[in-house]
């Protein structure tokens, strides 16, 4: 059953953000989730120190400690062992990414999905287009070769505009939430509240060497506002809301999941990727309720898609006029 009051969903509706407080269970819900991870780490560690890529597993440290220490060792940043979803292109047979029941049962959590059914309704699809987002401290963080952090803040753009054009017309709900609390600090979400009401405005691919961006001109970044999140809170953003991450300045990671959900039969903009029925009133038997399922889709989506044609998800072009 939808769990939004009226005045959560006038609010949503007019300013295109919603933060909802208590709805993930922090100790049964995320907890596992990054007991799970430490599993991944362990076994990226392993791998790590066997290569030769770090001097030791460091296994004494905590979750963040440790994968602060091993990314800025070994001068990469490892996120796509720990993602449930796939790189944008170069897949190879033995691409890693982690699909784990834990990862699952989040992504199929009843409360949340109670939140989600009050948007799009009660045929829901877990759209493929969802990250795990491991930022470790910019001053630990590697760099790139123009001297950017690698995966660190994230460059302002609009979720219509990382998907394929197939899914225009699809009713895109994203929901993105933090392992831990998240603030300006660390490197929160920061929104353009009520930009959900225009188009779908003009990316320019690698902007200023940031990657994928809206640039400044396009949008009123003065009214962007942070919004800072508790550890169980999620928040709710529409296709169309502008929004950007902060980047992370404190001594901490900051690590956070974003799904996306839209309803069942409407076009994931990622067709290549695969989703799941999460919940259906009218077909209740298509409903996926097996996390190792889950995990076999994205394994043959890997192994298909490291024989077959590169693709790509990209719809822009950086010699746009608004790119200069
Ligand atoms: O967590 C981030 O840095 C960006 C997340 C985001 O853009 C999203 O959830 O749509
Ligand atoms: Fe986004």
């Amino acid at each position: 059953m939808g769990s939004l009051s009226q005045k959560q969903l006038d609010h949503f509706e007019e300013f295109g953000f919603l933060v909802v407080d208590n709805v993930l269970d922090p100790k049964n819900v995320i907890d596992p989730v990054i007991e799970e991870y430490r599993m991944v780490l362990e076994n990226l560690a392993e791998k790590l120190y066997m290569d030769g890529s770090i001097s030791s597993k460091y296994e004494e440290l905590e979750f963040g400690d440790r994968v602060t220490k091993i990314y800025s060792e070994s001068g990469e940043v490892h996120n796509q062992f720990f993602d449930f979803s796939l790189p944008q292109g170069s897949i190879e047979p033995d691409t890693p990414f982690w699909a784990g029941p834990a990862v699952f049962r989040a992504l199929t959590d009843p409360k949340l999905l109670d939140v989600v059914e009050s948007i799009i309704g009660k045929e829901i699809y877990s759209n493929p287009v969802q990250h795990i987002r491991i930022k470790v401290p910019e001053k630990y963080c590697p760099k790139d070769e123009n001297g950017i952090v690698k995966f660190g803040a994230t460059p302002w753009h609009q979720d219509n505009g990382v998907v394929t054009k197939e899914a225009d017309n699809t009713d895109m709900l994203t929901v993105w939430f933090p392992l831990m609390d998240s603030d300006a600090k660390n490197g929160c979400l920061t929104i353009v509240p009520g930009s959900h009401k225009g188009e779908v405005l003009t990316h320019c691919p690698n902007y200023k060497n940031r990657g994928l961006e809206i640039p400044e001109h396009l949008f009123d970044i003065g009214s962007s506002m942070p919004v800072p999140m508790k550890k169980g809170s999620i928040l709710l953003l529409t296709k169309k809301t502008v929004h950007s991450a902060l980047p992370n300045i404190s001594d901490r990671i900051r690590w956070s999941f974003d799904l996306r959900y839209n309803p069942i039969g409407q076009r994931t903009g990622r067709s290549v990727f695969p989703g799941f029925v999460a919940r259906s009133e009218s077909n209740p038997e298509s409903i996926l309720n097996d996390p190792f399922t889950w995990n076999k889709l994205w394994t043959k989506a890997r192994d298909d898609l490291a024989k077959s044609e590169q693709f790509s998800f990209n719809r822009w072009d950086g010699n746009d006029i608004a790119c200069a």
